[in-house]
Parts: C-alpha cells; structure tokens; sequence
C-alpha cells in the first residue's frame, strides 16, 4: 500500500489536528474518530496514521498495521458499550460501496439492530 501523509487527504489533515474530530482512540499507529455523518448511535471512523489509500493493494508489511486496526476496533466497542450487543466492522470499496475518503478507514457501527444484508 502507498505511504506518507499527503497534505490533500482530508484524514491526513484530521489526524494532523488541522480540522476538528471527536476523538474516541488515539495510539501510535492508529487515530479514531467520530463519523460526521453518524449511521448508528455509535459510528466511529478507525484509520491508520500512515496514508494509505485503500484496501486493495495490501502489502506484508502493513499486516501488524491491520492488526492494530482490529485490536484498536475490539477496544472502541469496548468504550463505547457495544462490544457485548454487537456491532459491524466496514470496508467501503468504491463507488457503489459509497467510498468517499481515499484514505483507509474502517468503519464501527452499533448501538441499535441493523438489517443484513444491508440496503
Ligand atoms: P466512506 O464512505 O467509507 O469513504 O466513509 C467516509 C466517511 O467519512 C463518511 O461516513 C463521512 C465521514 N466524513 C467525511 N468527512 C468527514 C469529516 O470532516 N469529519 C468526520 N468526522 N467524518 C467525516
């Protein structure tokens, strides 16, 4: 996957704290935050620092880097209380997906039921 931060990215500029978010979990390698745009009563957005554009064109090495994406998502629906009444863990790939952000992000959602499949 591409590296280094790009000045464009909007998740580049949130993690750099240039544009403001609602800070759920921050570590080393990952930042997650608040979506603008929530779909559940808990919806956080889980990114890693490095930009990296998506998930298709993973690498060996961002695998400990993935890693910490999970264990970052496994302790968010900790925090947030949904880790026992369940929750959805999200890649959005491309358009008919709704991606909107080219910066890898996995979305948490939970806090009410919701419908599989998704609509
Ligand atoms: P996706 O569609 O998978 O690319 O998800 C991008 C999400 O990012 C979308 O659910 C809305 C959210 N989002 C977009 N701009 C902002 C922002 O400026 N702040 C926050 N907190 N979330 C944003």
């Amino acid at each position: 996957m591409a590296e280094d931060t790009q000045a464009d990215c909007l998740f580049c500029r949130i993690i750099a704290g240039e544009i403001p978010s609602d800070k759920v979990y921050d570590d080393a390698q990952v930042y997650a935050f608040r979506d603008i745009n929530p779909g559940a009563p808990t919806h956080v957005l889980i990114v890693p620092k490095r930009h990296i554009r998506d998930v298709t064109a993973p690498e060996a090495a961002d695998g400990a880097l993935l890693l910490a994406l999970l264990r970052a998502a496994n302790t968010i629906a900790q925090q947030e209380g949904v880790a026992e009444s369940g929750y959805r863990l999200v890649w959005n790939v491309g358009p008919d997906a709704g991606q909107s952000v080219l910066h890898l992000h996995l979305h948490l959602l939970g806090g009410r039921p919701m419908a599989w499949p998704p609509g």
